[in-house]
């Protein structure tokens, strides 16, 4: 029997290097509440992406709901339906209503031009995703924001390691928020970091994401136990060795499908970022109405040759029960989203996929 092939698979470092971080954890006994992994992980991540202040947390999620806390986000935030379901439920999570605009056709990312149209006198922020990793237009985003007044945060769940014009991508925006997910770039298994632009607000994020307190008797926010644990840490630590061997093991397989998929008719990889340094943390195709099938019916080709393939994203969030009755989750306002969540694909993408797998998922394309 042939082994299945997954959309991803963690990346995990040899199991005995860990096992010493797990015997300084036993020996002083400190397993939470910012102790000493969680210090040194966070200074070791800003060397590596470049960004000045970050604050770890549990996951994205809970990061995306603490970043709108820290920065008093109210009434309506401008964001992309094209997107996983926690970009806009951390907006629903502080009693904000999300207003949808459509994505550029390019990028899959939120279209600029429609942001404009879309603020009100409740519009306080915009949320972007840098979806796929790939970068959105920061420059006119912040030019929009900064003319209307408003904050912007970055869901850049998917953005680790990415640069933009030689720097962090990270540091747009008032906030951005990283994802430590098993099935991202780097993982601590769960986990997330929140950047930040100085220390101030990390400082107030601290106390958010570990109920508001401050010290023993004082609690300066209704926070939330938003933390990441002692062992998750060290996880990150001894997986930032390994993150640059991952970084071009990707590279490998987005090489790979590009070349092996240029020309077929119908099938369109999505175009590498332009002045951007990518992390190759998915590999969207869009499948054409000139392809020989539909997107469901090649989803399904996968499935049968146990391959799993995944529609992120689609069902668009918008769609989903809790935003749809929203004036702005009508479809025919997002004709560019409502297509690619229709014609997208992410093929399978991760350090160990063989070049005997990669030619198969290619194969299935081929024969049909
Ligand atoms: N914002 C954006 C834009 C996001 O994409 C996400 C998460 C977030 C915010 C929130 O981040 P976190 O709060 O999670 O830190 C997955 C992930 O659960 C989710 O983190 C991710 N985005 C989303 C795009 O994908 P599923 O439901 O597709 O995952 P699942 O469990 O089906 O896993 C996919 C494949 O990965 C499996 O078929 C097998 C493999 N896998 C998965 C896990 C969990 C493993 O091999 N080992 C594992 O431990 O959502």
């Amino acid at each position: 029997m042939i082994a299945p092939i997954y959309v991803t698979q963690p990346f995990l470092p040899p199991l005995a290097e860990f096992q010493p971080y797990l015997e300084q954890i036993w020996a002083n006994k400190i397993l939470t509440n910012g102790g000493p992994f969680h210090q040194q992980l966070e200074h070791s991540l800003c060397d590596y992406l470049g960004v000045d202040h970050l604050a770890l947390c549990a996951n994205a999620t809970v990061g995306l709901v603490i970043a709108l806390q820290a920065l008093g986000i109210k009434g309506e935030v401008i964001t992309t339906p094209y997107s996983f379901v926690a970009t806009s439920h951390s907006q629903m999570w502080n009693g904000i209503s999300p207003v949808f605009v459509d994505i550029e056709p390019d990028t899959l990312n939120i279209d600029p031009a429609k942001i404009k149209a879309a603020i009100t006198p409740r519009t306080t922020a915009i949320m972007a995703v840098h979806c796929y990793g790939n970068p959105c237009a920061v420059d006119a985003i912040a030019q929009i924001a900064s003319e209307s007044n408003l904050k912007v945060i970055y869901d850049a769940a998917h953005a680790f390691g990415v640069k933009h014009r030689g720097t962090s991508v990270l540091r747009h925006g008032d906030l951005a928020v990283l994802s430590f997910h098993a099935t991202k770039v780097f993982n601590t298994f769960e986990g997330g970091a929140i950047v930040c632009p100085d220390a101030k607000t990390k400082q107030h994020i601290d106390h958010l994401k570990n109920f508001g307190f401050v010290d023993e008797t004082t609690v300066v926010a209704a926070g939330i136990n938003g933390k990441m644990s002692e062992v998750n840490a060290a996880l990150g630590l001894l997986q930032l060795k390994y993150v640059g061997d991952a970084l071009a093991a990707r590279q490998k397989v987005d090489a790979f499908y590009r070349t092996a998929l240029q020309g077929t008719v119908g099938i369109t990889c999505l175009a590498k970022p332009i002045n951007a340094t990518p992390n190759y943390s998915y590999f969207p195709i869009l499948v054409g109405t000139d392809f020989p099938t539909s997107r469901d019916t090649l989803h399904a080709a996968f499935k049968a040759k146990s391959i799993n393939t995944r529609r992120y994203f689609y069902p668009l969030i918008s769609s989903f029960p809790m935003y749809r009755s929203m004036s702005s989750a009508d479809p025919q306002h997002l004709p560019v989203a409502t297509a690619a969540a229709h014609s997208v694909l992410c093929l399978p993408i991760y350090p160990g996929l063989s070049p005997q797998d990669q030619a198969r998922i290619v194969q299935v394309i081929h024969d049909i």
